[in-house]
């Protein structure tokens, strides 16, 4: 019995830092390219106060161009033309529009603005999303970009085909991808830069202190070596 109860307390507790890690640390979708695409990159969710903050950094984009984007009910992404994703995530069941109309779908993030590299970035913050609680929860859900601008129109923004999809899940907040999110996006990040400058460093230092305690750990062993070389000739008695 006491096994078990403990067994059930763990298991209570793990269920319970697993929410709370996805509350503190936010989640993210990593979107890749549906089959004939090469658009790719990252979508993060982060609680602030009564809603969600989402940033968006995408690459591949055609320059210039405009992409409808939103979150589907799914986060099914096997499809290779990733109709899997399924429909619009629409819990409230309201009619499409784009984020400064209401109502619109839960999952109407607008467009996607790609710059003169095709590099296109999104923050958003809004109120009808949760990360993990209740019927407007995200977590398991999916991301889509599209081929065409969503022109807010009905039932869906004709946005056409989807060039980029991602399951969204728990962000680990230890990852290079978490950190650039969390500042203005482009391929040159400081923030991820650092992080991987950090990671190098801590390698590099690890092989240091490894490869020195191995020179010390020989110098050792020839010192004892040489030390009974001397006890011994010490010991043997003068012949000369
Ligand atoms: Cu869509």
């Amino acid at each position: 019995m006491k096994t078990l109860s403990t067994f059930l307390a763990a298991a209570g507790l793990f269920l319970f830092a697993g929410s709370l890690s996805a509350d503190q640390h936010g989640l993210i979708a990593v979107l890749e390219p549906t089959e004939g695409n090469d658009v790719e990159g990252h979508v993060t969710f982060t609680k602030s106060g009564d809603g969600v903050t989402i940033e968006a950094k995408v690459g591949g984009l055609e320059p210039n161009s405009r992409h409808g984007f939103h979150i589907h009910e799914f986060g099914d992404i096997s499809a290779a033309d990733g109709t899997s994703a399924g429909g619009h995530f629409n819990p409230e069941g309201h009619d499409h529009g784009l984020p400064d109309e209401e109502p619109r779908h839960a999952g109407d993030l607008g467009n996607l603005e790609a710059d003169e590299d095709g590099m296109a970035t999104m923050s958003r913050t809004v109120d009808d999303i949760t990360l993990t609680e209740g019927a407007n929860a995200v977590l398991g859900r999916g991301v889509v970009v599209h081929a065409k601008p969503d022109d807010g129109g009905q039932p869906t923004g004709n946005a056409g085909p989807r060039i980029a999809v991602g399951t969204i899940g728990i962000r680990n907040p230890n990852t290079p991808s978490a950190l650039a999110s969390s500042v203005n996006a482009g391929a040159e990040n400081p923030l991820s830069e650092l992080a991987e400058e950090a990671g190098e460093t801590a390698e590099a230092t690890g092989e240091a202190v490894t490869e020195g305690t191995e020179e010390v750990a020989d110098g050792i062993g020839e010192a004892l070596t040489r030390a009974a070389d001397a006890l011994e000739e010490a010991a043997e008695p003068k012949s000369e």
